[in-house]
């Protein structure tokens, strides 16, 4: 490919996070220059890196071949708005390290479960003897792939990594859900919604086209796909694909039933999510074993509603990582009732109040945090809710309010960054709390 996009002599990244560190090297490989902005890092990203004042930068972005803006970076940004000026083409890191790999992709976009499905799909090919690149969204960018040779890449891509995409042409592409999530960052749902389908729009006959069951009622998106289309769920939409059954513990093939081992899946959304991921299994023509052993391997990742332990008859649960409201709610899902939930970090233009429709399962909501007040105001009238300023007062709160049975829940329902680095960092405080509380809970009332 001899464009000078796909092939350019001079590159310009907005932001030197994890993705523009991994394209600088990408850049480097290409013998290309690169000139990197961030609008609040330090550059230093190496000698082969030409670090750019954000004030200069604008100016710049008509002196190179591409530009290419983190995932971060909105698009309005003024190195964004002026390459589009400029006729300089703005490329997403997906995109451009798509046009040098070597291998099939297999892409996988939603709201909630990407980064499961795509450690399940990932563990389900490594059972086969086969290598595979697992990244994207979930960790390391797709630019780290360029150079070796996989038979599968596993991407999770992300709203904010699909919008600059164009050739960008999944093998298997696969939509699991869409529910309200980053309206920070686009401005309306619909924008939402088409950052996602970007992901099917090149993809042709020759490919798979995985969407949950749930999704088929966004019509335009489903006319706008062209490969065979399969779904996933509790039931089909279409004619072939995947169902689940939670009583009964297994999956569901057409004529084929591939049964699941006793302790994962656990709630409603592991089990969806482990049907996604059969079904593009059974898109690459892998057989029900092999499903069936790799899913029975599979070992949950961590901050993803994961039991942390029981102390005087209460239940601490890890969601960390449900960072939105439809997150929240498919969390509550997987209990019967007498639920503690701590909700609360930093809101992304959410509206809390659908959480009130799960009020018949939640003893107690502990509002903390920025959001704190928006969650206490959705939820009050439905459910009982104390408010707390930092997570620690939330846990304290909720340990208040525990009795034997209950269950206490970390399902925020919100960012993090108010108190925390990230989602993870706010799990790891809370494993820590439940850890104290244990201890000392032993030390009071040993059985
Ligand atoms: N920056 C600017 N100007 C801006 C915005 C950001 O200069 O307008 C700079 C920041 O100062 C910072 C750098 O850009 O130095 C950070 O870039 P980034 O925010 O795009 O983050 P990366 O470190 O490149 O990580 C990104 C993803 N981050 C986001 O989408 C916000 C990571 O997903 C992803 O793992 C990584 O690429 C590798 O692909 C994180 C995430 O929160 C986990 N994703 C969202 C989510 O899962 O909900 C979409
Ligand atoms: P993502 O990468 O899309 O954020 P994860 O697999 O990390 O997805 O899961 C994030 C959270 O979303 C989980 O902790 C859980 O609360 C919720 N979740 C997981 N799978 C689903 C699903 N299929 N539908 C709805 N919510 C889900």
């Amino acid at each position: 490919m001899g464009d000078k996009t796909t092939n350019p002599d001079r590159v310009l990244v907005i932001g030197a996070g994890v993705t523009g560190r991994a394209v600088a090297r990408f850049v480097e490989k290409l013998e290309a220059r690169c000139f990197v902005v961030d609008d609040k890092a330090s550059v230093d990203l190496g000698s082969n890196v030409e670090p750019i004042e954000p004030s200069s930068a604008p100016g710049m972005a008509a002196e190179v071949n591409v530009v290419v803006p983190s995932p971060g970076v909105p698009p309005g940004h003024p190195v964004i708005v002026a390459a589009l000026a400029a006729g300089t083409p703005v490329v997403a890191e997906l995109e451009l390290a798509f046009r040098h790999l070597d291998g099939p992709v297999i892409a996988v976009t939603g709201t909630n479960g990407k980064s499961t499905t795509v450690s399940l799909v990932a563990d389900i090919l490594r059972c086969q003897g086969l290598e595979i690149f697992e990244g994207g969204n979930i960790g390391t960018p797709l630019c780290e792939a360029v150079g070796s040779r996989f038979d599968y890449h596993v991407v999770e891509a992300s709203s904010f990594q699909l919008e600059w995409v164009d050739t960008f042409k999944p093998h298997v592409g696969v939509l699991l859900n869409i529910s309200p999530d980053h309206l920070d960052r686009h401005s309306t749902m619909a924008d939402y919604v088409s950052a996602k389908a970007k992901l099917f729009s090149r993809m042709d006959e020759s490919d798979h086209a995985v969407v949950g069951s749930g999704e088929f009622g966004r019509r335009p998106l489903i006319e706008s796909i062209r490969a065979p289309l399969s779904s996933f769920g509790s039931s089909l939409a279409t004619a072939d694909g995947t169902t689940f059954d939670m009583p009964g513990r297994f999956l569901q093939w057409p004529g084929r039933r591939l049964q699941l081992a006793r302790k994962w899946p656990f709630a409603p959304h592991d089990f969806e999510n482990a049907a996604a991921a059969a079904e593009v299994a059974r898109c690459l023509g892998i057989g029900a074993k092999g499903v069936e052993r790799a899913l029975a391997e599979y070992q949950p990742m961590a901050h993803r509603l994961r039991l942390l332990g029981r102390h005087r008859g209460v239940a601490f649960w890890d969601d960390s990582k449900a960072t939105n409201v439809g997150a929240t709610l498919r969390s509550l899902e997987a209990f019967d009732g007498a639920v503690i939930l701590l909700a609360g970090g930093v809101a992304k233009q959410a509206d809390f109040s659908p959480l009130a429709d799960a009020a018949a399962k939640l003893k107690l909501v502990v509002a903390f945090g920025e959001a704190g007040g928006d969650i206490a105001a959705a939820v009050q009238g439905s459910a009982e809710v104390v408010r707390a300023g930092s997570m620690k007062e939330a846990f304290e709160a909720a340990v208040l309010g525990a009795g034997e049975g209950d269950t206490v829940l970390l399902a925020p329902a919100c960012a993090s960054f108010d108190e925390f680095r990230d989602y993870a960092q706010r799990g790891e405080a809370f494993a820590v709390m439940v850890e104290e509380f244990g201890a000392q809970a032993e030390g009071l009332s040993p059985q």
